[in-house]
């Protein structure tokens, strides 16, 4: 089943495009601007969903692990296979704790468009259980089932359908490091210090972008979309750097069906891996997190971010929001 949706301001501007074309043709009948439609692929939950899992069975992914340097292997190897280019950056990056070696993974389409959207999700695991209601394991690291695995998963998904059918503006793929290994609780010593120890893998990559003087219209990164009956709210530095992306992707969803997840409520201010995006590289980014009164979910930095707690129906919501947003960009 393909989607489709009117696109009348498509064919005015392949018009202009292509004016010598166009004077060849003026004999021909002009196609009528509400017969011209974009076709938007179809996301497949399921497919997303064993990304996801797939990910989680590497163990988590904490940096500097067997299980990280597999997984990321794993997902550049992927990006590859559907037909993405893929560069990677690799650098050592000052945690609470001291250094440690991060790797961000690019896949990027259509690379000489310079219309482009970036999408972004980290791909670490936090080292520490650090919310557990069992202390015991607070040392232990999560699975990160949706903290990590869910956003990577859905824009693996949304890779794969990239390959099958192109869309008119450029696509870059950001899998960010260590954005996750940010001071435990117990740390609490740290809490005030002007260094922001979360988000260093999109921290170095605005400072450091892929290829120099990147740039997109606009970002969307995803962070925690797959658990069941997730609620994504307007989250406030979206609303301050990207406004105008923040109505355009929650007007698609809740015109779709998802507006029981993305809902018009607005959140606080959330650090997260958008932000050096927004302030640093001057790319407009907004945050899909999901986020209710109590936090960030009952599953949050504890032992239970495992996949019995993934919800395809969330994944669907997240991902067929995003491709119709791709697909009638132009
Ligand atoms: C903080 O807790 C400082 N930021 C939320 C970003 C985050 C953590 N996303 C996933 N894990
Ligand atoms: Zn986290």
């Amino acid at each position: 089943m393909k989607q489709l949706f009117l696109f009348p301001t498509l064919i005015l501007l392949s018009m202009t495009f292509s004016s010598c074309e166009a004077k060849k043709q003026q004999s021909q009948p002009e196609e009528s601007a509400d017969t011209a439609t974009v076709t938007v692929p179809v996301f497949n939950a399921d497919s997303a969903y064993r990304y996801v899992k797939a990910q989680v069975d590497f163990g988590p992914r904490v940096p500097e692990t067997p299980a990280h340097k597999a997984c990321g292997d794993y997902l550049a190897e992927e990006l590859n296979r559907f037909g993405a280019t893929v560069v990677e950056q690799t650098a050592e990056l000052q945690a609470f704790y001291g250094k440690v070696n991060a790797r961000n993974i690019i896949g990027s389409y259509d690379v000489e468009n310079p219309n482009r959207i970036l999408l972004l999700a980290h791909w670490d695991s936090r080292a520490w259980s650090d919310h557990d209601s069992n202390p015991e394991n607070w040392r232990k690291p999560v699975d990160g089932a949706n903290d990590g695995a869910s956003g990577v998963g859905v824009l693996l998904e949304i890779a794969r359908q990239l390959q099958t059918q192109q869309p008119a503006v450029g696509i870059d793929i950001l899998f960010v490091d260590a954005e996750d290994q940010g001071e435990p609780r117990w740390e609490s010593n740290l809490r005030n210090s002007s260094q922001n120890y979360w988000c260093l893998g999109s921290q170095y990559w605005a400072a450091n972008p892929h290829e120099a003087g990147y740039k997109a219209r606009f970002g969307i990164l995803l962070d925690m979309v797959g658990a069941p009956g997730a609620t994504f709210p307007r989250e406030a530095y979206s609303m301050q750097f990207a406004p105008h992306v923040v109505e355009k992707v929650w007007n698609e969803a809740q015109a779709n069906g998802f507006g029981q997840h993305f809902v018009s409520k607005q959140s606080g201010y959330i650090t997260d891996d958008h932000v050096p995006v927004n302030q640093v590289r001057g790319i407009p980014c907004i945050d899909i997190i999901q986020l209710t009164e109590n936090g960030f979910g009952n599953y949050w930095h504890t032992q239970n971010d495992t996949m019995e707690n993934i919800a395809p129906a969330t994944l669907r919501a997240v991902g067929q929001t995003l491709l119709n947003i791709i697909y009638k960009e132009y």
